[in-house]
């Protein structure tokens, strides 16, 4: 007898996957591309002025809402900034919480971890970018009658949503920076949005300025980061080579 899972499945809610099948060797150059494509992004702190279109922005959001999330509640919201004066107040505000942080807030051990980055209060790239996208979690929905409706994995979710977000920006030749101002509760106020709403991360997006400097930072190395859990003696699977 069927249980009840496999007959979810053939539930007619339930719709045929959409799937493009690659073959093998295929599929590696690509994922090797997309390696090649992402090891080249950085984050960085010196935007150029020059503006971005807001169909950028879009197609970029776009992408983030393709992310998975928590039965599906899709718990992100994306508010995007081009007013100057709006800039203007979120940069004035972040450098006043981030004042604080640099001069009271953060231990010795925090201030010595960022000392690489060569970070401090300042930020004028708020003023300088022509766009700041705000990525707010919807830390629960709120029925039409008012009521909650519980969201799961808002952090998991809208972190994997931030990922997609900065991959897509970066595949259009566009770079960001995820600050988060802390903390941000400023950017709800500013920005108008419900209670149920929280400042996940900032986004200044734009492009470089032409004298852009970023700290030399190493990437961990595959050895250091994979590990392979297979049974002893098992030789793995590699694609074939392709025939000459
Ligand atoms: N929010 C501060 C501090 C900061 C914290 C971490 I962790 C960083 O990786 C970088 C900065 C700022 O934006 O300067």
């Amino acid at each position: 007898m069927k249980n009840d899972r496999s007959r979810r499945r053939h539930d007619p809610r339930f719709i045929p996957l959409v799937w493009e099948e690659i073959p093998c060797e295929e599929g590696l150059a690509r994922g090797r591309d997309f390696f090649h494509r992402m090891s080249r992004r950085r984050s960085i702190r010196d935007f150029s002025p020059r503006p971005v279109p807001w169909e950028m922005i879009e197609t970029a959001v776009a992408a983030a809402g393709t992310a998975p999330s928590g039965a599906n509640r899709q718990p992100w919201r994306f508010v995007a900034v081009s007013d100057p004066d709006l800039k203007r107040r979120i940069r004035i505000a972040a450098e006043e919480e981030e004042r604080k942080s640099y001069e009271e807030r953060m231990p010795a051990e925090w201030l010595e971890a960022l000392r690489p980055i060569g970070t401090d209060w300042r930020k004028p790239f708020l003023e300088i970018v022509p766009w700041i996208v705000v990525l707010f979690e919807e830390r629960h929905g709120v029925s039409e009658e008012g009521r909650v409706r519980k969201n799961y994995y808002v952090k998991e979710s809208v972190g994997i949503a931030a990922g997609f977000f900065i991959a897509a920006l970066h595949a259009m030749g566009l770079a960001t920076l995820t600050h988060t101002p802390s903390p941000m509760g400023f950017l709800r106020d500013l920005l108008g949005r419900p209670s149920n709403e929280t400042p996940f991360v900032l986004f200044p997006v734009g492009y470089p300025a032409p004298d852009c400097r970023v700290p030399e930072l190493p990437r961990k190395g595959l050895e250091e980061i994979l590990i392979r859990a297979a049974a002893e003696g098992d030789d793995p699977l590699h694609c074939r080579r392709k025939k000459e």
